[in-house]
């Protein structure tokens, strides 16, 4: 009997072994999973130390981060507050045999019109607009001069060319509001320049970037011996941060044909109180490629009435009743490429 008991607890005791055997197992699968999980979870550019202890697969995790790191490049530094590749005043050159291919090639850093600085993050992000219709020539001129001069600033930019589709009469000051509302869908640009197609900067120091204050940097053109051509004016190029162009509604819409679009800017930015800067005149001055009046662009017999209104409209006529619609967009080498329709004028 004594011999039966003994048997029967242990074949009891080996049911209990294989038992806590089972149990064991268990729990180091339970331990090995966690692990693994937490290795997973691990941010891939956090260096961590190896414990004693600690999975292979944690260990080999560590090892990756501390590539990872070495790999990605050290975060750039501000680009300094004068650029060193400035050159000042420039030798500008308009070639006849200038094709759009020389100028792709002149200049391989861009992309679909856009350029940042390689070695420094740009102090400001700046789209420029160009309002255009048939001045192919003076556009190939303008991008050839305006994509090194912005590279030189070491700014990060992009170019948006406006194209008024259709032949009712111009309107440049619509075409400079579509700029800034297609180019914002792309990025947060904190600085507009609207400029003309045909003006072509003669110094680098004349800085693309906006300022606490609209910027107006036309001083001089040699078509007018360099001076400026009556006090607040305030066309050819411009330059307005995101901010104070929202603040004055943008351009109006109901300036079509030739003039009194720019007026209208100035009166809408001394209305909040804003006070027009310039650049010295040493230094802000353009060649005006030669032109003549175009057609479709005629002198705006009503832009004296429609100046005088100003005051009361400016809320109701600009960026909030815009009405445009895009029929293209290209994304090409050297500049945006935005064909939009802006509807005629109509009787007001
Ligand atoms: C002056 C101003 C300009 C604007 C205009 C009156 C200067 C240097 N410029 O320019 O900013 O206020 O008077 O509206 O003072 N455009 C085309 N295709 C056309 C017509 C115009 O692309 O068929 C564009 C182009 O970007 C051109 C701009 O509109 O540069 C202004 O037109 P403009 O050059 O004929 O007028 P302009 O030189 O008198
Ligand atoms: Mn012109």
């Amino acid at each position: 009997m004594a011999f039966c008991s003994v048997c029967k607890f242990l074949r009891r005791g080996k049911y209990f072994v294989l038992l806590l055997l089972v149990l064991s197992v268990l729990a180091w699968i339970a331990t090995f999973a966690g692990e693994t999980m937490k290795s997973v979870q691990v941010s891939p550019t956090t260096v961590q130390t190896v414990h004693k202890g600690e999975t292979l697969e944690g260990e080999l995790n560590s090892l990756r981060s501390v590539t990872d790191l070495q790999n990605t490049p050290a975060p750039k530094v501000k680009c300094p507050e004068e650029s060193p590749l400035l050159q000042g005043a420039l030798k500008l050159s308009f070639e006849s045999s200038l094709t759009l291919k020389d100028v792709e090639q002149e200049n391989k850093a861009v992309a679909e019109g856009q350029y940042r600085p390689p070695d420094c993050t740009a102090r400001q992000s700046v789209a420029i607009l160009i309002p255009h219709r048939n001045r192919e020539k003076h556009l190939l001129y303008l991008l050839h001069h305006l994509h090194p001069f912005l590279q030189r600033q070491q700014l990060h930019y992009s170019i948006y060319v406006i194209q008024q589709a259709g032949d009712a009469t111009f309107n440049r000051a619509k075409l400079l509001n579509v700029g800034y509302l297609e180019a914002l869908k792309d990025y947060n640009w904190e600085c507009f320049i609207f400029h003309d197609v045909d003006l072509v900067p003669e110094n680098d120091y004349n800085l693309y970037i906006c300022d606490k204050q609209p910027k107006h940097l036309v001083v001089g053109r040699n078509a007018t011996g360099y001076k400026l051509r009556y006090k607040g004016y305030f066309g050819g190029v411009t330059a307005m941060t995101k901010d104070q162009f929202h603040k004055v509604n943008g351009f109006s819409n109901i300036y079509w044909g030739w003039g009194g679009e720019d007026d209208d800017l100035r009166i809408r930015v001394e209305l909040q109180k804003m006070k027009i800067v310039r650049p010295p005149p040493d230094v802000a001055r353009y060649t005006m490629v030669f032109h003549k009046r175009d057609s479709g662009n005629e002198i705006n017999k009503d832009r004296m009435r429609l100046l005088g209104r100003t005051p009361q409209v400016w809320r109701k006529d600009g960026l909030k009743n815009c009405l445009y619609k895009t029929l293209s967009i290209e994304r090409l080498p050297l500049y945006v490429n935005v064909t939009v329709d802006i509807g005629k004028p109509q009787a007001s």
